[in-house]
């Protein structure tokens, strides 16, 4: 089993670039559960995941569920925890609600890592991986101030309230914002990490407001859309966008012009040290409770340096 195990996992890892070999390792089996399949941030993350895999000759069992939706997310993890792997990484995609759902991993004996998005109350859980996400949202706030610096009306896209990392930056965002008075911040909209909904918000609000001078786009799916109705309202290049995230979509609007700086987090290392976590919980060595990966903002200043191409995704 371990063999095709590692089999599948060298499969998977096409695409992602890269790897070590297996060093024959313990043959532990773990699983990753992503926010939302199909989003770069959780696929970056999962060549990291299977990476750092590989080198502990473990396997890896990846899974999501369609929508970034804690009523969805929880019977993926409770199939996961049902075929009894050793350790578990996820991002659970609310910080109380799937408190209950991640207990009920560790009260079965498997170790859990929270990678990116992380609980209120972390008893039990061996790691919490994650960016720097106020600090994020302060310096999302700060591309602002220097894009448009005669201040005015910003907006927040957002994707859903009780998400630990989003309500990080909107939150950091916020105190910045509030120290500056030159800058009205209009608040926080909600998209459901839609982008056709978030276009929409943005056309609606540029019509209501027709000054707003900067876009904060706190993910990678309210960037695509909040591009997208900037252009849908002719503003492109007039009002400033900046997104946090850099899968390819991000980065051609960066490109185009429509977008101005990405907060790019790092979401390779956060799986690789996911995983060296979870490998040491289960050889009974010391763990990190709390581990803070950083970002790199990407313009199209630096978007062809080696920095630059190094911070975006992997999809
Ligand atoms: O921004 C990332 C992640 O950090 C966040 O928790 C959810 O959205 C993303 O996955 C991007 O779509």
């Amino acid at each position: 089993a371990a063999v095709a195990g590692l089999a599948a996992v060298a499969m998977l890892a096409a695409g992602c670039g890269g790897g070590g070999s297996a060093s024959g390792g313990d043959g532990y089996k773990l699983a990753f559960i992503e926010g939302v399949t199909g989003d770069a941030f959780y696929v970056t993350m999962g060549c990291g995941v299977q990476d750092a895999a590989k080198k502990a000759g473990a396997t890896v069992d990846i899974q999501g569920a369609q929508k970034f939706d804690p009523t969805l997310q929880t019977p993926v993890l409770q199939s996961v925890i049902a075929s009894r792997p050793d350790a578990i990484l996820i991002a659970p995609t609310d910080a109380k609600s799937m408190e209950q759902p991640i207990k009920q991993a560790t009260s079965a004996g498997i170790k859990v890592v929270l990678v990116d998005t992380t609980l209120e109350n972390t008893d039990g859980i061996v790691s919490s991986i994650a960016s720097d996400n106020k600090g994020g949202g302060e310096a999302a706030f700060k591309a602002i101030q220097q894009l448009a610096p005669n201040g005015g009306k910003v907006l927040v896209i957002d994707n859903q309230p009780g998400i630990s990392t989003s309500d990080a930056r909107t939150q950091g965002f916020d105190t910045a914002a509030k120290a500056d008075s030159k800058y009205t911040n209009l608040g926080v909209q909600y998209v459901q990490n839609d982008p056709a909904k978030a276009a929409q918000i943005v056309t609606a609000a540029l019509q209501k407001d027709p000054d707003i001078v900067g876009i904060f786009a706190t993910n990678l799916f309210g960037a695509t859309g909040a591009a997208t109705g900037v252009r849908q309202a002719g503003k492109q290049g007039t009002v400033k966008i900046v997104g946090f995230d850099a899968g390819s979509d991000q980065v051609k609007a960066l490109q185009d012009g429509t977008i101005q700086a990405l907060i790019a987090q790092q979401p390779g290392t956060i799986g690789t040290d996911g995983v060296d976590q979870a490998v040491k919980a289960l050889k009974g060595e010391a763990t990190e409770k709390t581990i803070q990966t950083g970002f790199t903002i990407v313009t199209k200043d630096n978007l062809n340096s080696a920095e630059g191409q190094a911070a975006l995704y992997k999809s």
